[in-house]
């Protein structure tokens, strides 16, 4: 870190007063460079150095400077190198977020063909950038120009968001004739870990597709690339099985509560997926097996080992139901689900649960784990299990999902396998934030902003090193929860923390600082609809 603020709260209003006065700069009111000039506080020891402006996650470099503004026009266009249709794509991306003309579209072009001094945003791949991975980028941005450059398209993608949070929260997609100031400087940016994940339970309660859709523009926000879709439990079964039609039919047709249920047929599926490819986030889907199975035995009597099926189950324990595993029609079953789900899913990765089976011995649990394994990779994914598949024999690739509070994790660390942690004491976003919560479970404890943030993933699990840490994950299961707006209640601010501890550097990262960038944020939260929660340790703007 090459700077030091003397009090988060006094930068945070100085951002805002900063935005607010160079608003008034671009339409006609004194300009920003002079005697009017904001009262930006910093510390003595670095008045006049380099400040960053309210970014979350941290970046791993960024100045920016209030000395000059790049005067964002409704009529400023973006110049793509090279002139692909990704980069198009990406630049249609970025000009809906920015405000626009009423009634005109900004105009892309390619950078080849734009004239030389006028005015604009490019957006260009450089391989020279190639140093900064496949996520990294650098945004440049002068009095005339910004220039987002990366060696691979998703770093665009995220100087775009980068970009897209320099703005005032208000501007956002809105029409206006005037001019919208931005900061100018420099960010240099790449994220600590590849896996910076977001779970959705759509199993204990349905979410629409417009819902999943929604969670996804908002992960895309933070930069967080991975979505985990917890596709089947006991209480549904939500996603179209062409070879199994009862499994939604009449597997996904309630919900805990007793509620409605619903379930994703394979083309809503494929768009979730090709939503979320678009803002480089890949879908992880998850059938869990074998426990978490009732609405699957109760769909089809011949996954049970006495051919007989229970009920559909509406409440909230785990740990009782399980596939008949000494069954050869099981694996059958299974090979049938994840050639369908894979068929459906571009990304590497399947997730076969594999947690809380409390009806089986350990022989019989490892003996279905390996063999479903071995039906994943069959099917060309490599798979991915909760942190108890770590006692069955695992191939090299598969990834243990840590999220026992008290796992040793022992047996997967001896096996050299690589972990995403999701230590359900920290990013169990579905834990209440205190006793006052109302949605939400308390099982791994209270989950304050501050404890989702203040963490390091490197010294989470004795014996683990960052170099077997894939990322980080927050899962988001949904027992107490039935709306998007429930959803969203638990999941922000602290979707918001824990994308900053999986993008951004440790040694960069300091609650204080973070608290006061959230607060920056309260604006944009609320210019964007999400219903988060108003934690009192932090300064609400
Ligand atoms: C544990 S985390 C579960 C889920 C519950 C969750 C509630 C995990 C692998 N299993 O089935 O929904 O706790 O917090």
């Amino acid at each position: 870190m090459n700077f030091t603020l003397r009090d988060g709260k006094t930068l945070a209003t100085a951002v805002v007063a900063l935005f607010t006065l160079a608003l008034a700069a671009c339409s006609g009111a004194p300009a920003l460079r002079g005697e009017e000039g904001p009262p930006i506080e910093v510390a003595p020891a670095v008045a006049g150095a380099p400040w960053e402006a309210a970014l979350i996650p941290a970046p791993v470099h960024a100045r920016l400077t209030p000395a000059n503004v790049f005067p964002l026009r409704p009529r400023t266009a973006i110049h793509v190198k090279p002139a692909t249709p990704e980069m198009h794509r990406l630049a249609g991306f970025l000009g809906n977020l920015l405000p626009t003309a009423s009634g005109s579209a900004r105009v892309v072009s390619d950078l080849a063909s734009a004239s030389a001094g006028e005015p604009g945003i490019n957006l260009v791949i450089d391989p020279a950038l190639d140093t900064l991975g496949g996520e990294g980028y650098r945004l440049s941005i002068a009095s005339d120009r910004i220039v987002a450059a990366a060696a691979h398209p998703a770093g665009l993608f995220y100087a775009i968001q980068t970009l897209r949070q320099l703005l005032p929260p208000e501007a956002e997609g809105r029409a206006t004739n005037s001019a919208i100031p931005i900061l100018t400087g420099e960010v240099v940016d790449k994220p600590r870990f590849q896996w910076r994940g977001a779970m959705l339970d759509v199993s204990r309660h349905f979410l629409k597709p417009a819902d999943v859709k929604r969670y996804v523009d908002h992960m895309a926000l933070y930069k967080l690339n991975r979505l985990h879709l917890h596709l089947s439990d006991d209480q549904g079964w939500r996603i179209e099985i062409k070879s199994w039609p009862n499994l939604t039919a009449h597997g996904g047709s309630t919900a805990v509560g007793g509620g409605a249920g619903g379930f994703y047929t394979q083309a809503e599926y494929a768009d979730i997926v090709e939503y979320a490819r678009a803002r480089y986030i890949t879908v992880v889907p998850e059938i869990d097996m074998p426990g978490h199975t009732n609405a699957a035995l109760a769909s089809y009597p011949a996954l049970n080992c006495d051919d007989r099926s229970p009920a559909l189950y509406t409440g909230i324990r785990v740990g009782f139901s399980s596939l008949c595993v000494a069954r050869e029609s099981t694996y059958r079953f299974v090979d049938d689900v994840v050639r369908e789900i894979a068929a459906l899913t571009p990304g590497p990765w399947f997730h076969m649960g594999g947690d809380e089976v409390k009806t089986l011995s350990p022989a019989q649990y490892a003996t279905f784990v390996e063999r479903v394994q071995s039906i994943v990779r069959a099917h060309g994914k490599e798979m991915i299990g909760w942190d108890e598949v770590g006692a069955t024999r695992l191939h090299p690739t598969t990834i243990v999902q840590y999220w026992r509070p008290n796992a040793t994790a022992r047996d997967a660390i001896s096996q050299g396998n690589r972990f995403i942690l999701s230590p359900a004491d920290k990013v169990y976003l579905d834990m209440k934030y205190d006793s006052t919560t109302a949605l939400g479970l308390k099982w791994a404890g209270y989950i304050e902003v501050r404890t989702a943030y203040d963490w390091d993933p490197a010294t989470r699990i004795a014996g683990v090193r960052e170099s077997s840490i894939v990322g980080i994950e927050a899962p988001l299961w949904s027992e107490t929860l039935e709306t998007i707006a429930d959803f969203e209640h638990l999941a922000f601010p602290r979707l918001a923390a824990v994308a900053e501890v999986a993008w951004s550097p440790q040694q960069r990262r300091a609650w204080d600082d973070f608290r006061a960038r959230l607060a920056a944020h309260g604006p944009r939260l609320r210019a964007l609809g999400i219903n988060f929660y108003r934690s009192p340790q932090v300064p609400w703007m």
